[in-house]
């Protein structure tokens, strides 16, 4: 056989369930748990104001999130994930008896010194995280739903960020009501059960090893989306 071209690249045979699930969560090293601000975050390191300028950031990914779920419920034939996946929607924007995430997140906004009418502003949002977050969401509306799924997995790496922050928010940032933090106990349970659906559904759809190093290429974009938020936010109040 002739040796492959010098710019192709020879893949292996496709891995096992097993080892392809070991190697998306080896991504988690890229995933913004460790990156320098939140690193900071969790040392206690944030001014009060730091901190404002993340909540206010974080709610465009949050009030964002409910509408890259629409995109995929809307490029999903499939029922049975349809029923599942809007689960994610009403945990965003509430329901009956559960007035959801983006109400936490505004909940959280007073709590650090923010009023809900200046956070539903917008006025604090740096263009880097507004990029970042559209690229998200437009990834998911231009993408297979298999492919936005995948993109979700960074939540995978999730529980152990909102931990850290129940664990030291009290600790360092004691002037912030604990009352303002339920959002992120809320988030433990919900993402433990998204990343279930997510990863039944990846490990389901990307079978051979080109689609397996696709998946993983999928889930290093949605680390670069967090990993810029951050960038964006620290450049914004250094
Ligand atoms: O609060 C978060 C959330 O609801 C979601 C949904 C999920 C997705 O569909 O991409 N990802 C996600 C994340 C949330 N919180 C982030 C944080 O650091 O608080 C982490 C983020 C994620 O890990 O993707």
């Amino acid at each position: 056989m002739n040796a492959p071209l010098p710019n192709t690249t020879v893949l292996g045979p496709a891995w096992d369930r097993r080892t392809f699930e070991e190697q998306l969560r080896a991504k988690g090293a890229g995933y913004h748990i460790n990156h320098p601000f939140n690193i900071k975050m969790t040392n206690g390191q944030l001014r009060p104001d730091q901190i404002r300028t993340w909540v206010a950031n974080r709610f465009y990914y949050q009030i964002s999130i409910p509408r890259k779920d629409a995109a995929i419920i809307a490029n999903c034939p499939d029922r049975e994930t349809r029923r599942k996946w809007v689960l994610r929607i009403l945990d965003h924007d509430g329901f009956d008896g559960n007035d959801g995430g983006i109400e936490a997140w505004s909940r959280l906004g007073n709590a650090v010194g923010i009023p809900s009418d200046e956070l539903w502003s917008l006025k604090h949002l740096a263009p880097g995280v507004r990029f970042a977050v559209d690229a998200y969401v437009n990834f998911a509306r231009q993408s297979s739903w298999q492919e936005a799924v995948c993109s979700s997995l960074t939540e995978m790496f999730a529980p152990r960020i909102h931990k850290d922050r129940l664990a030291n928010w009290p600790q360092h940032y004691p002037w912030i009501d604990a009352n303002g933090l339920q959002y992120f106990r809320s988030r433990i349970s919900l993402a433990e059960r998204d990343v279930e659906h997510g990863l039944q559904v990846t490990l389901d759809h990307f079978t051979t090893r080109a689609q397996q190093e696709r998946a993983l290429e999928i889930l290093q974009f949605k680390l670069d989306v967090l990993w810029s938020m951050l960038d964006a936010i620290e450049k914004a109040n250094p």
